[in-house]
Order: C-alpha cells, then structure tokens, then sequence
C-alpha cells in the first residue's frame, strides 16, 4: 500500500551530513510512511551564489499513503524543526527537503509542483536518484539517466555510504 516517492534532501549549514541522516530517520518515523531505500551522502559545490558552503545530498525513497499536501505540510515541519531559516534566494540552508517524484503523478498547485522542475537539470539530484534507481523515469516516460551528461561540469563527489539498517535501526 501507498505511494512511492522520491525526496531530495539537502543541508549546507549546522553539521550538514548529521542533518541529512537525521532527517531520513524522521521520514521514516512519519505516519503510514516507510524509508525503503537511501543514497550515499554526496558533497556538492553550491548551485546559486558561490559564497556559501559545499551542500551535502542525498536522495531517499519513501514509501506513503500520505497524499502530497500533507507530505509536504510534514517536509516543511521537519525543514522548521531543523532551524530552517529563509535567507537569500538560493541561498544557505539547514535542511531543504524536497518531493522530486511522487508515483508516476504530475501535479500542479500552488504550493507543490512535482516533478520537482530543476530535478533533471540537477546533478546533485540525478546522481544519487539514480544510485537507488537506476531506470527512474519522469511521468510521461522520460528516462532520468538522460539527462545526467547535460550536468557533467557540475562539481559533485561521494561523501560516505549510508547504512540504511543501522540508521533506522530495522
Ligand atoms: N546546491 C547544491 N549543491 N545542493 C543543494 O541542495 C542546493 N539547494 C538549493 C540551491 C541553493 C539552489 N543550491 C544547491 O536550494
């Protein structure tokens, strides 16, 4: 039961790999949620201004009966927990969790559009999508992996594996 889903996270600010592993056993901890799988955790140069730390990404696959709006009503509430602070566009963050893929849906409202619309222009989010899910597609049928040649000179390196397991103590 539920739907598959694919969350973008991301944190440049405040121990950013800790971020990211904590925020994975939160998703995990959600309602009528379960992690199935987790990237690596990757280091990679900031897209946007260049006066700010290196990001630490990963990509997680969720597994929900939630509907996308209270997901993403419980992202932006783990984003707050965090310590998220707005600062300049495209600027630093403590936690940035995103909704790349949510099943096979495309959706369009006010507050969530999904595909997430830089996913595919993003090596950050390509390269450790694609690490768990190799044959990932867009909703009408477009294979990821294609666009990952485009994004060649974005700067993006492995920062350590991640024991799913032992995270989530299952
Ligand atoms: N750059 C990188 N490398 N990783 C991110 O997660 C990230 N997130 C963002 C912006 C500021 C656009 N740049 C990023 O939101």
């Amino acid at each position: 039961m539920g739907t598959l889903v694919y969350i973008g996270l991301g944190s440049n600010l405040d121990n950013p790999a800790e971020q990211v592993l904590n925020a994975v056993q939160q998703l995990h901890q959600l309602p009528h949620s379960q992690i199935l799988k987790c990237s690596s955790l990757y280091s990679s140069a900031p897209i946007g201004p260049q006066d700010q730390p290196s990001f630490i990404n990963a990509v997680a696959l969720l597994q929900t009966e939630l509907p996308p709006i209270a997901l993403l009503d419980a992202l932006q509430a783990l984003e707050l927990q965090a310590g998220r602070i707005r600062t300049r566009h495209w600027g630093e963050r403590t936690l940035d969790l995103d909704i790349l893929l949510y099943g096979q849906e495309d959706i369009e409202h006010e507050r969530l559009l999904v595909p997430h619309p830089h996913m595919h222009a993003r090596r950050f989010v390509l390269l450790p999508l694609l690490e768990i899910a190799p044959n990932a597609s867009l909703p009408h049928g477009e294979a990821l992996k294609t666009y990952l040649p485009a994004t060649s000179e974005q700067e993006i390196w492995l920062h350590s594996g991640v024991d799913l397991a032992s995270l989530l103590g299952i």
